[in-house]
């Protein structure tokens, strides 16, 4: 379909929901297509099929929702991954967003969003945020593939030439660690995420100490593996970070991940220490079920703040941003509503000056860091993206999958989002559903076993 045909079929859809609209309870999306006074070669574009897909290329389940439209080979992809749950979020998709969509006009991405998202009562949660949010970037990925530009470009054009991101980078040691750093830095970084492992302990980000060789040491050290100690952790980091400025510089921008393992005071207290080591960012001091501490927070540090990668439901980001709470929203694209969603956060987040910096890790996958292209192109408000070093499968798997050079991240120029999935490889990379549940979530403990928060 050409452009010229795309407008004519947006003009006369909208023409057609104006004739409609008065009066009738009918669906804009799903009646407004169907009865077109104005005959077309085409007629209206319908959604044919809606699956989600599930693949393994790396240890990391994903989840991709393809839909499919009345118009030969024109379909579009969206990220889906709750790596923690996935199947349920193939049941959402597939039992219950599936039979609504089918018929329905593609167009119409933000009545078909609050459809979905309405459609369920209860509202909100990662399961059915995630399935709504494949949907919906597959539906944006559709409307730019038919515009015949890169998504961006609908999303307002570029605000700059390139993406810069951040690398994860870990050790067991603080030296071992700034070598790491420095050799980021020598691939072209200059934003480094720095986690260090502390001696038998579960350190979050940072593998644990050198792998045991015998039976009874590897089942000492993954029990050991499970136990958290917050005191060892809270004093290891101004270390790390004291290390690093010393022996790495003040030109490199760092970042620190407490992933919520802290109790609120400890975490404040941490974040206080390290304003003298001038992170980029300090992220997730508290769970999302203590954003209560925030205010305390500020008050107290002007280390930047980075939250949301937990968040599924508004409730947990509006009184943070409107209260300049965080400096970094770190929304999971698919916890949160997709493309739809996101563009709302971005904006929102504008109006405080909170910048983006998206979740990026392995658990996306790579068509949701194709969304983040678009997004973070098109955001004035843009902080920093966080991504993930994809394999050469993976980029067999998933054609068009985000370049990374110098730190910086590149989409393409193609329709749409950019990428695609195949779907024949895809297959030979089954998931795994054993063990249940992913790394130590749930299975983490106090030194006394108490659970923790993962
Ligand atoms: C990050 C995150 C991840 C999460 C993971 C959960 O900042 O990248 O904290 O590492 O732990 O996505 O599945
Ligand atoms: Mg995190």
């Amino acid at each position: 379909m050409n452009r010229r045909h795309f407008l004519r079929q947006v003009v006369q859809g909208a023409a057609l929901a104006g004739l409609i609209g008065c009066g009738s309870e009918t669906s804009i999306a799903a009646d407004s297509a169907p009865e077109s006074p104005l005959p077309t070669s085409a007629g209206p574009l319908k959604i044919t099929k809606v699956k989600a897909i599930l693949t393994m290329p790396e240890r990391i389940r994903l989840c991709v929702v393809k839909v499919e439209t009345s118009e030969p080979g024109l379909y579009g992809l969206g990220c889906a991954t709750f790596t923690q749950r996935i199947r349920t979020v193939v049941t959402a998709v597939e039992q219950y967003l599936a039979p609504f969509l089918v018929g329905q006009n593609p167009d119409q991405i933000e009545d078909i969003w609050q459809a979905m998202y309405q459609s369920s009562y209860w509202r909100n949660g990662p399961v059915l945020m995630n399935a709504l949010s494949g949907v919906d970037m597959a539906l944006w990925d559709i409307k730019a593939k038919r515009a015949g530009m890169p998504l961006y470009q609908l999303l307002g054009g570029r605000c700059r030439t390139g993406i810069p991101v951040y690398t994860h980078i870990a050790g067991i040691t603080n030296e071992q660690v700034a070598d790491r750093v420095k050799a980021a830095i020598e691939d072209g970084y200059r934003y480094v995420r720095a986690q260090v492992s502390v001696p038998g302990n579960a350190n979050y980000g940072a593998g644990s100490a050198p792998t045991p060789t015998t039976q009874r040491s590897r089942e000492q050290a993954s029990a050991a593996a499970r136990v958290f100690n917050p005191a060892a952790y809270r004093r290891s980091v101004p270390k790390l970070f004291a290390h690093l400025r010393k022996t790495v510089g003040d030109e490199v921008e760092l970042l620190h991940d407490i992933h919520e393992r802290l109790a609120p005071i400890d975490a404040i207290g941490l974040a206080k220490e390290l304003e003298q080591y001038h992170l980029f960012f300090l992220e997730d001091p508290f769970a999302p079920e203590d954003v209560g501490y925030f205010k305390h927070l500020r008050q107290q540090s002007a280390t930047p703040i980075a939250m949301g990668e937990l968040f599924n439901n508004p409730n947990e980001w509006l009184d943070l941003v409107s209260g300049r709470l965080n400096d970094f929203i770190r929304c999971h694209l698919s916890q949160v509503g997709g493309i739809s969603a996101a563009r709302k956060i971005a904006a929102l987040c504008g109006f405080y000056n909170i910048r983006t910096a998206w979740h990026g890790p392995g658990d996306t996958s790579p068509v949701g860091h194709a969304a983040h292209v678009h997004l973070d192109l098109s955001t004035w408000n843009f902080g920093i993206q966080e991504v993930v070093r994809f394999t050469p499968a993976t980029r067999d798997l998933f054609p068009g999958t985000p370049e990374v050079r110098n730190g910086m991240m590149y989409g393409n120029e193609k329709p749409g989002l950019g990428i695609d999935l195949n779907e024949t490889l895809a297959a030979k990379y089954p998931i795994r559903d054993n063990p249940p549940f992913d790394l130590d979530w749930g299975r983490l403990r106090d030194r006394d076993g108490t659970i923790r928060r993962p």
